[in-house]
């Protein structure tokens, strides 16, 4: 029963959120209000540089136009404005709450915030000042916009912001596959057929999968429709801003074998404010194969020559905002087809750019506000973890090798998943012929929380009290505990690495002083506190600085009090059995 619980509660706080540093976005905020003025003066000499692609077509301004109106008057100080936060009154608070689960994100800020509303130009003053090659020699770009029970106004606020905000030369169409939406989602149906395309010059074209498939197969769909040379793929609650789309398109044409992403800012599923993401920030993930943000490593500034406006080359992408040439798409195997309803695509596309000879970058100049949702609001056919384990174990199949340990060793359920057929996967990395994943974390990651050499993985099990290291799930800075040995991994799942750590996930035994109990912290893979040593003869775990032994807790009753103790040949609390160790 706790293992049900725990697993279904790991899906839905892993989803992808960008607000853990909270501190280093408020920074990152207040260095773009301070440069408002200077962004102001940028924007008047840019507008006369976008004056002709946008006085181009009256058509299009009257369309647009026709579309505010039919939601909401342009007032320039209207709520939402500038990226501003939307204050509710205590009635409306109610009220907003009782609608929040449909969207999983505030519904009514939404609708009140203008589908056209305006947002501050947020980029770095040097991106601002970079000129791009001339529009009609850079590629075109097909949008791929898929969306399953979408609300009408984060919809149409996406499609707004990319005709606002992008050069109309460079867009070929806009492409939506409506992934099945449920009935109940009437806006979706005749209104959107009716309203949506044809508004604009740019044809807006929708598609309806027949049946519910999943955003990577809704997003296949639209690949295959699209007739640009570049795919850019959105998620249908985002909002463009100024200059997002040259800087992506400027680097394909340079070099069709780059994947790139804007920097993706936050849009509050509260208050709809826009909040700008720190540049240094690029894309991991964990032992759950669960995609994370982490710091950026200073080598790739200094590969950057401090330049913060150069693209920086991320390890995986968040998954729903990237371009690519469309060729290229299909030269490395499009999507994969058996992955269904949500996850896994993002670091299956990702492990195989890099390893297949492409790049991935996030273009530090091109930024789009995405709203970040706590949870998913739509349905999983056949189950939230089933799926997304179906989904990770064909990532982890396909392209992580003898790595994939990791993944199992946190998510034994996930063996007992259907995993479908990967033949035609395994045969494409066979004939791009890819880099193993050992060469990726090498090269690419080697900051990766899957250690490159290690010398165990499995529990770590004091035979005396038969109990195992546990994490009890507990987060950093917290003390590590034992419980009974129960052999299914997860919070009893160890990595000897080479380095000498001892490491479950994100978190290595650490302990800076031999009085007080043995903590978890962050792996910082400078040794120090965090360097052990096992010897298979005494089965001793020696902390190597302070020469002193693991030992089990003497009172099992509340085990977390594990210390290291000076160490006793024969004291059968310093023994340990660690699964499948070779030195
Ligand atoms: O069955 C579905 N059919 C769909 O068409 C499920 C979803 N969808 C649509 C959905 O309406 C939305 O437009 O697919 C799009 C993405 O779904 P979200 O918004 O629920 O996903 P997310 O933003 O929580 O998740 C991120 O990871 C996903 C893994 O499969 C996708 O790659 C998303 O595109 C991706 N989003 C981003 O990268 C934005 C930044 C978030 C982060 C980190
Ligand atoms: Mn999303």
């Amino acid at each position: 029963w706790l293992l049900f619980v725990s697993a279904v509660f790991v899906y839905f706080s892993d989803l992808c959120e960008r607000k853990s540093d909270s501190a280093e976005a408020a920074a990152a905020l207040d260095g773009s209000r301070a440069d408002l003025a200077d962004a102001m003066t940028a924007r008047r000499g840019e507008r006369s540089r976008q004056s002709s692609s946008r006085r181009r077509s009256t058509k299009q301004e009257g369309l647009i136009k026709r579309i505010m109106k039919n939601v909401m008057p342009g007032n320039p100080n209207g709520p939402g404005e500038m990226g501003k936060a939307v204050v509710l009154s205590g009635d409306e608070e109610q009220q907003a709450k009782d609608s929040f689960n449909i969207n999983q994100f505030n519904l009514l800020v939404s609708d009140r915030v203008a589908l056209n509303r305006t947002l501050p130009d947020v980029r770095m003053s040097e991106c601002k000042k970079k000129t791009y090659p001339a529009l009609d020699t850079l590629p075109k770009v097909s949008v791929v916009i898929v969306f399953h029970n979408e609300a009408w106004s984060t919809l149409l606020r996406s499609i707004h912001s990319i005709i606002n905000r992008s050069p109309l030369e460079l867009l070929e169409e806009i492409i939506l596959v409506d992934d099945k939406s449920e009935d109940k989602f009437e806006h979706l149906k005749d209104k959107l057929e009716k309203e949506v395309p044809n508004f604009v010059e740019v044809p807006v074209r929708l598609f309806r999968m027949p049946s519910r498939t999943g955003l990577i197969r809704a997003r296949l769909k639209g690949a295959k429709e699209a007739k640009g040379e570049i795919l850019l793929f959105l998620d249908a609650h985002i909002e463009t801003t100024e200059g997002w789309l040259e800087p992506l398109v400027t680097r394909i044409a340079e070099d069709k074998k780059r994947v790139v992403c804007p920097i993706i800012d936050v849009i509050s599923d509260d208050t709809f404010e826009y909040i700008t993401a720190s540049d240094m920030t690029w894309g991991g993930f964990n032992w759950k194969l669960n995609f994370r943000w982490y710091t950026a490593p200073n080598r790739e500034l200094v590969r950057r020559n401090h330049d913060r406006t150069q693209p920086l080359q991320t390890p995986t992408m968040a998954g729903g905002l990237f371009a690519i040439n469309r060729d290229y798409f299909y030269e490395l195997g499009a999507y994969d087809e058996g992955m269904d309803v949500w996850g896994g695509e993002n670091l299956e596309f990702s492990f195989r750019v890099w390893q297949c000879g492409g790049t991935l970058e996030i273009v530090t100049c091109s930024r789009v506000g995405h709203v970040f949702r706590k949870s998913t609001p739509y349905k999983f056919p056949g189950g939230t973890a089933t799926v997304i384990n179906h989904n990770s174990r064909r990532v982890a199949e396909v392209w992580m090798d003898e790595y994939k340990e990791f993944f199992y060793a946190m998510n034994q359920n996930a063996k007992s998943i259907a995993l479908g057929d990967i033949s035609e996967r395994l045969a494409n990395r066979e004939k791009l012929g890819c880099k193993s994943f050992q060469w990726y974390l090498e090269t690419i990651y080697p900051e990766s929380i899957i250690p490159v050499k290690f010398k165990s993985l499995g529990e770590i099990k004091n035979p005396s009290t038969n109990r195992c290291l546990d994490t009890y799930s507990r987060k950093t800075g917290e003390p590590v505990s034992s419980s009974m040995c129960h052999g299914f991994g997860g919070n009893q799942a160890w990595a000897f690495t080479a380095n000498g750590e001892i490491e479950n996930d994100e978190l290595c035994l650490d302990t800076s002083s031999s009085s007080t109990p043995i903590r978890m912290n962050t792996c910082h893979r400078r040794k120090e506190y965090q360097e052990w040593k096992y010897d298979p003869a005494t089965k001793q775990i020696v902390h190597v600085i302070f020469n002193m032994c693991l030992s089990a807790a003497v009172d099992t009753s509340s085990p977390d009090g594990m210390r290291v103790y000076p160490c006793q040949t024969g004291d059968a609390l310093q023994v340990w059995e660690v699964a499948g160790y070779k030195s």
